[in-house]
């Protein structure tokens, strides 16, 4: 099996359940004894954490996009190298909250960079890297936002006015649209038992493409 085929990434706008639904695919690989890694961007390790903590602190200095893309980036290159590739090449699968689809969803579609530079740093940081599988939860905006109200602090993202956030939902659309052999877009705005139980038959039906 490809190392891809072992690498997952979990996906969606603010508020749509990923860290929920996180701890469900974990328990589904510990019932089946499948080793699993699980791991978040931006993040993952203690270097890339920090990044993070630059990320989505709020400042009084505008952050430009491009910083923003870099810092991404540089996270992702430090997560690879320490935790992702090391993880796969034990044999592990991996699970992450976001990877590189968020870049093009809220650096892309969110900020309106162009799609090709950020394509330009994907080639460069993952060389052909890929997630086998991508879990969509896709849920409107406002739901989303409604959800998400009930944190005590915003970060420097859940700031952002509601029209960011509808253009990150299109993006992630338009990605899933563009490759349906590797995303499985799943209705998040239902109750939390229907939205893990169409994760659970979307990892059945992931593995026994696999032959696992
Ligand atoms: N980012 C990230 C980029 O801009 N570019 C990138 O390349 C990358 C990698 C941090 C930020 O970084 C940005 C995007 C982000 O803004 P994050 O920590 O993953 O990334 O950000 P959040 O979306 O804020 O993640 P959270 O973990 O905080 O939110 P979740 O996981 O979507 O939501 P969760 O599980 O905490 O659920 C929210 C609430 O809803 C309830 C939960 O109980 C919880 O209270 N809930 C439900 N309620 C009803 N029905 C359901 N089905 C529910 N599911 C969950």
């Amino acid at each position: 099996m490809s190392v891809a085929n072992r690498f997952i990434t979990l996906e969606g706008g603010e508020g749509a359940g990923k860290s929920t639904c996180l701890r469900f695919v974990a328990e589904y690989f510990a019932a089946r004894a499948l080793p699993l890694c699980v791991t978040r961007e931006p993040g993952g390790t203690p270097l890339a954490e920090s990044i993070r903590e630059l990320l989505l602190q709020k400042r009084d200095e505008p952050v430009a996009a491009d910083t923003e893309l870099l810092l991404m980036f540089a996270a992702r290159a430090q997560h690879l190298e320490a935790l992702i590739r090391p993880a796969l090449a034990r044999g592990e699968w991996v699970l992450s909250d976001r990877f590189t689809d968020a870049t093009y969803a809220y650096q892309g579609y969110g900020r309106g960079l162009p799609l090709p530079r950020i394509a330009a740093l994907e080639s460069l940081v993952q060389g052909d890297l890929r997630p086998g599988l991508t879990l969509l939860l896709d849920l409107p905006v406002s739901e989303g936002m409604a959800r998400a109200e009930a944190r005590a602090e915003k970060d420097r993202f859940e700031s952002e006015q509601e029209a960011f956030f509808e253009r990150v939902r299109e993006g992630y659309r338009l990605r899933a649209a563009a490759e349906p052999e590797r995303f499985r877009v799943i209705d998040a705005s239902r109750p939390l038992p229907e939205v893990q139980a169409a994760i659970g038959r979307a990892l059945d039906a992931w593995l026994k493409e696999l032959a696992v």
